[in-house]
């Protein structure tokens, strides 16, 4: 709804939804503020002091005085109940439906820093080949991404603008959720809730590729892991 350019590139499957209901509140809201203005200037100025005309305290007794303020309260309700309707289907495919996953991630915010754990090349979490990274994550592009989100300390919030994505990482609690990357690049994710000195360097880089490259990673990353391990021998594990 023309606000496109001023957003951040759109770089998921429900990206397009989410800015649609964001211009078409935008919209609702932006006509009546303008409306509004318009009104109590235009009021200001008619009805501005002159000598010689005191002001009049008018109650608003009867109901044709009433509805000044009753009118655009209906008129609010009004629109309220529609961006309610408009924006319920879209946050029941986006929050409250989990489609199902091609790749399942776990997130752990912690201060400070984002951690993650994928599955290694045997494609299952809580397996020996399981990879760890701290502020590095790569997704295939077009893959049905589910997370696995918690915090370790105190509240995070994990958060992809491209991906119009944001959800609070609680301590104790896991919330799951989901994602779909359409877009190739490479992009940030940030911590959206201040979660102590080192919060605005908590951030993570996150690359969309191809399933090739990104599989490819995925070996290189458990490659690495597995010389680690043997390094550190039997007894350390
Ligand atoms: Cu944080």
């Amino acid at each position: 709804m023309g606000l496109e350019s001023w957003l951040p590139k759109a770089a998921s499957s429900f990206a397009g939804d989410v800015d649609w209901l964001l211009g078409f509140i935008t919209w609702i809201v932006g006509i009546w503020f303008l409306a509004a203005e318009g009104i109590l200037i235009f009021f200001v100025l008619r009805y501005r002091r002159r000598p010689g005309v005191r002001a009049a305290y008018v109650p608003a007794r009867r109901l044709r005085a009433m509805a000044f303020v009753l009118v655009p309260c209906a008129a609010i309700l009004g629109f309220d109940l529609v961006i309610d309707a408009v924006a319920a289907p879209i946050w029941h495919r986006i929050k409250e439906t989990l489609p199902p996953a091609q790749e399942t991630i776990r997130i752990t915010g912690e201060q400070w820093a984002w951690r993650f754990r994928l599955p290694g090349p045997d494609g299952r979490l809580d397996t020996a080949d399981d990879i760890e990274v701290v502020n590095e994550l790569h997704l295939p592009v077009d893959a049905v991404v589910q997370f696995e989100l918690t915090a370790k300390d105190v509240i995070h919030s994990f958060w992809m603008p491209e991906m119009r994505l944001k959800q609070d990482a609680v301590p104790g609690r896991t919330i799951r959720g989901w994602f779909q990357p359409t877009r190739v690049g490479h992009y940030e994710m940030d911590c959206a809730q201040i979660c102590g000195l080192g919060h605005t360097m908590m951030k993570a880089s996150v690359v969309v590729e191809s399933r090739e490259a990104y599989e490819s990673w995925v070996r290189e990353k458990a490659g690495s892991a597995q010389v680690t391990s043997r390094e550190e021998g039997p007894e350390s594990r």
